[in-house]
Order: structure tokens, then sequence, then C-alpha cells
């Protein structure tokens, strides 16, 4: 094998460790008590890393008379607008503990984002059409992801560490505490939560 140059290998251990953390996740699979996979879950990750905000900006649309997505989690600190994409006017707010909210009847996109700045469950209505609702999880770390149609969310760009990985999903009724288990993460894996109802 031929020597590479100092700077040469060094570029090379460069290239490995960054395909190595855009590689890393953690795949959730979330079932309930029957076995079948929930769809709209939201998992995530709580550790003692360092945390990194998320600078996204999150929308919650409005469009034919419904939030889209029905479930958006974010990490606390996170704005979300709530752009109105129907030709009706639309009454957006929450009566939820971390954070209350009323954008009064509006068209188009309110002038100002709505700041998620404390941990825990949001309720959205909107006041005039009664059957339009959306949840927002507001959490208190970086690692999180939604489950798909399959009930599987893949938690990008984890690092290694001890997390208390939890599990939360809409249907689930209040009191029911937060799916929890302790996990230590170190490369690629795949977790299987499983909740203790029955989601469908
Ligand atoms: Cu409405």
């Amino acid at each position: 094998m031929t020597k590479l140059p100092f700077r040469q290998t060094a570029f090379a251990l460069l290239l490995c460790t960054l395909a190595g953390s855009a590689s890393a996740s953690l795949t959730v699979q979330v079932v309930d008590s029957a076995g079948q996979p929930v769809p709209d879950a939201v998992v995530y990750a709580e550790g003692s890393a360092p945390l990194v905000k998320s600078p996204a900006q999150v929308d919650i649309e409005q469009k034919d008379k419904k939030f889209i997505p029905l479930v958006t989690v974010v990490q606390t600190g996170t704005a979300i607008n709530f752009p109105n994409n129907d030709t009706v006017r639309h009454h957006a707010y929450s009566f939820s503990t971390p954070k209350p909210f009323d954008i009064k009847l509006y068209a188009g996109t309110p002038t100002k984002p709505i700041l998620f700045d404390k941990s825990g469950t949001v309720v959205v209505g909107c006041n005039i059409h009664d059957q339009m609702i959306a949840y927002i999880q507001v959490v208190d770390t970086p690692f999180f992801a939604k489950t798909d149609a399959s009930g599987k969310a893949r938690i990008a760009n984890i690092v290694a560490g001890k997390y208390s990985l939890k599990a939360w999903h809409y249907k689930q009724a209040a009191g029911i505490p937060i799916n929890e288990q302790t996990i230590t993460y170190k490369d690629d894996a795949t977790i299987t939560v499983k909740l203790n109802y029955k989601a469908g």
C-alpha cells in the first residue's frame, strides 16, 4: 500500500468522520398495544449532550379548512408561522398551558410567528371551524422525529450518548404518562417502542 503524505491522510480521515456523522441515525419503530404501527407519533431523545439550537422556520398551514400537518414537533425556542392558504378567514388559537395564543380572524400569513418557548403539548384550534385541529409537541432536545405511515421515525444526526427516549401520540388521553425508556446510543440503530394503548 502506498503511503499517503500526511495532509492527504488527514483529509481522508476528515472525510470518513464527516461521512460517519452524516449517516448516523436512530430509527424508532412505534407500535401500539396490538402491535400495529402508529403513524404521526412523536419520538424524541433527551440527553446530556450539548444542545444545538435548530434555527428551523416551521409552518403549519391552513388549507381546505384543515391545519397541515396534523402533528408537528419542534425544539423549544422555535417560532411557527400559521399561513392561511384558504380563501376563507381563520382564527387560530390555543388554550394549552405551554403556549396559549390567539391569532384573530385573518387571511394570508400573520405578521408575527408564534414563539414556542416552553416544552409540552399545544393543541391548536380554529374559532370559526370547530373541526380544525393541530397538535404541536414542543421538546427540549434537537433530536426528534415524527413517525411516517409505517410507524417509523428517523432521528438524524444524533450523537453518541445516554438518552431518555420518549414517545408521544396525540390520541393518548390526557394524564397518560409519556412512554419513556433509557437508551445508550452509539451508532446506527433501530429501536422499537410499544405504546401501552391501542392507537387505531
Ligand atoms: Cu378556520
